[in-house]
C-alpha cells in the first residue's frame, strides 16, 4: 500500500504567506480605489425648502440659501437637487470644450475631468467662456418658447427656464405642445435656413439650431442677411427690419 504524501518546505510556506499577503493588500487597494471612485469623488448637495442658488465651476459646486452654504471642491462628479422654492442654477465651463445640456427638470455641464449635474431647478443658465462648446436645450411636453440671439439662446415653458450664453453652437429641440422659436440676428451678415422640421440661424461665431418647433420666426436687422426656405428652394434677400416667416 502506497500513500501519497505532499511535502512542503519552510520556503513554500513563506512564499504562500507572501502571496496571500500580496493578494490581501491588492484586495484592500482595489477596495480603496472602488470607494474613491464610487463615494469619495462624488458630491451630493441638497437644497432647502426656500429659494436656493447653485453655482458650479469645473472644480467646484456651491449651493446656498438662507442660513447655509454647501461647497464641494475637486470632485469628479457633483449632483445638486432642488425641491421647493424658486431655485436657480448657473454653470461655468472651462476654457476647453464643454457641453451644457438642459431639460425642464434637470441640467448638466460637463467636460474634461468633471461632470456637474442638477435636478429640479426652475432656472438654469450655462455660460461658455471659450472652446468649441455646445449647448442642448430640450423642451417640455407642453407649450414652450425659444428665443435666440447670436450670444444667447433661451428656452422656457411652464415652471422652467433654461439659457445658454456665449456658446458657439446651440441646439434646441421641441417635442409635443405648441412650441414657437424666434431668432434674432447680428448687425453683420447672417443666414437663416428653414426646413419643415428644423431651422438654423448662423453668422460669424455662432450657430443657433432648432428642431421640431411648430412655428419659427427669424428677424433680420442690418447687414446682408439671407433667408432660405429649404423646402421651396426659394432664396429671399432680407432687408433691414424686414421679417421673414
Ligand atoms: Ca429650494
Ligand atoms: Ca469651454
Ligand atoms: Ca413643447
Amino acid at each position: 500500500m502506497t500513500r501519497q504524501v505532499t511535502t512542503s518546505t519552510p520556503l513554500d510556506h513563506a512564499r504562500r504567506d507572501v502571496r496571500s499577503r500580496v493578494l490581501q493588500r491588492h484586495g484592500q487597494f482595489c477596495e480603496y480605489h472602488r470607494l474613491r471612485v464610487d463615494r469619495q469623488r462624488q458630491a451630493y448637495l441638497s437644497d432647502s425648502s426656500g429659494d436656493d442658488t447653485y453655482t458650479s465651476w469645473w472644480n467646484r459646486a456651491l449651493l446656498s440659501g438662507t442660513g447655509y452654504s454647501s461647497d464641494a471642491r475637486n470632485f469628479d462628479r457633483t449632483w445638486a437637487g432642488a425641491s421647493t422654492g424658486n431655485d436657480t442654477a448657473t454653470f461655468y465651463d472651462t476654457t476647453g470644450n464643454d457641453i451644457f445640456a438642459a431639460w425642464p427638470t434637470h441640467a448638466v455641464m460637463y467636460g474634461n475631468g468633471y461632470f456637474n449635474d442638477t435636478a429640479g431647478f426652475e432656472s438654469t443658465v450655462g455660460i461658455s467662456s471659450g472652446g468649441a462648446d455646445q449647448a442642448y436645450l430640450n423642451d417640455s411636453a407642453g407649450d414652450d418658447t425659444y428665443t435666440s440671439w447670436w450670444n444667447r439662446a433661451v428656452l422656457s415653458g411652464s415652471g422652467y427656464s433654461t439659457e445658454a450664453r456665449n456658446f458657439v453652437r446651440t441646439w434646441a429641440g421641441a417635442s409635443t405642445g405648441n412650441d414657437t422659436a424666434t431668432f434674432y440676428d447680428t448687425a453683420g451678415n447672417d443666414n437663416f435656413m428653414a426646413w419643415p422640421t428644423h431651422a438654423v440661424l448662423m453668422g460669424a461665431g455662432y450657430f443657433n439650431d432648432t428642431a421640431g418647433f411648430d412655428r419659427t420666426l427669424a428677424v433680420a436687422s442690418t447687414g446682408n442677411d439671407t433667408a432660405t426656405s429649404m423646402t421651396r428652394l426659394a432664396r429671399i434677400l432680407m432687408r433691414p427690419g424686414r421679417r421673414t416667416r
